[in-house]
């Protein structure tokens, strides 16, 4: 059984819904975290080492970091096919896009919200933008990230566009608004937005 250590409208919930893609039995456990704001603090009972979520918890094992905790799931549940399988061709892509998430995506991000530009040198990431464009390239081929098949790579990455789609550092396009709703738009997206209101 899967204990989802989490807190409602965070990067959590979009465990909820790969959990419930997966047809994986879990139960949730909702912490408490600390705020942006300042409110809210830490849980003595999440096992995450900073205390953020999502971490998720399997017979003793901890696994914390969202690409860490998708790759963890669709490898040890892979019934309906979430995450390609060690030998299929697309696992490359599969692995390449976690890392990209939490790698790349991210730091871009959060460098592009905080307005600190990129000095000539880069660090290890390029600009958001560079890697906005390179995203978008590879959805205008093909509807998910790893070609016809929706993965939890769209998990990862169409709910954050879902969440950032039509602010100031993500502008809405016909392209995005098609995938987004590709990813938002399944049944168990609907179940968990549920289950995370309650
Ligand atoms: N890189 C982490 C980020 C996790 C994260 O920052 N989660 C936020 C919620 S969206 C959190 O727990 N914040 C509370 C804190 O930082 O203490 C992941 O993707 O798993």
């Amino acid at each position: 059984m899967i204990t989802l250590y989490h807190h409602p409208k965070t990067r959590s919930s979009r465990f909820i819904f790969l959990l419930e893609e997966l047809e994986a039995p879990y139960q949730i456990k909702t912490v408490t975290v600390r705020r942006g704001d300042g409110s809210g603090e830490r849980d003595s009972l999440n096992p995450h080492p900073h205390g953020k979520v999502p971490a998720i918890s399997d017979d003793g094992v901890t696994v914390f970091e969202s690409s860490a905790i998708a790759l963890y799931l669709t490898d040890k549940f892979p019934k309906n096919a979430l995450g390609p399988a060690i030998g299929d061709a697309k696992r490359g892509a599969y692995l390449s896009w976690l890392a990209y998430y939490c790698g790349v995506l991210e730091p871009a991000w959060t460098m592009r919200f905080l307005k600190i530009d990129l000095p000539g040198g880069v660090p290890g990431w390029p600009p958001a933008d560079e890697a906005m464009a390179f995203t978008f390239k590879t959805l205008e081929k093909q509807p998910y990230l790893l070609g016809n098949k929706f993965s939890a790579a769209d998990i990862l990455i169409g709910t954050t566009f879902a969440m950032f789609m039509g602010g100031p550092t993500l502008p809405k396009t016909p392209l995005l608004e098609s995938y987004v709703k590709s990813v938002v738009g399944r049944p168990a997206y609907a179940r968990a937005m549920a289950k995370d209101a309650n």
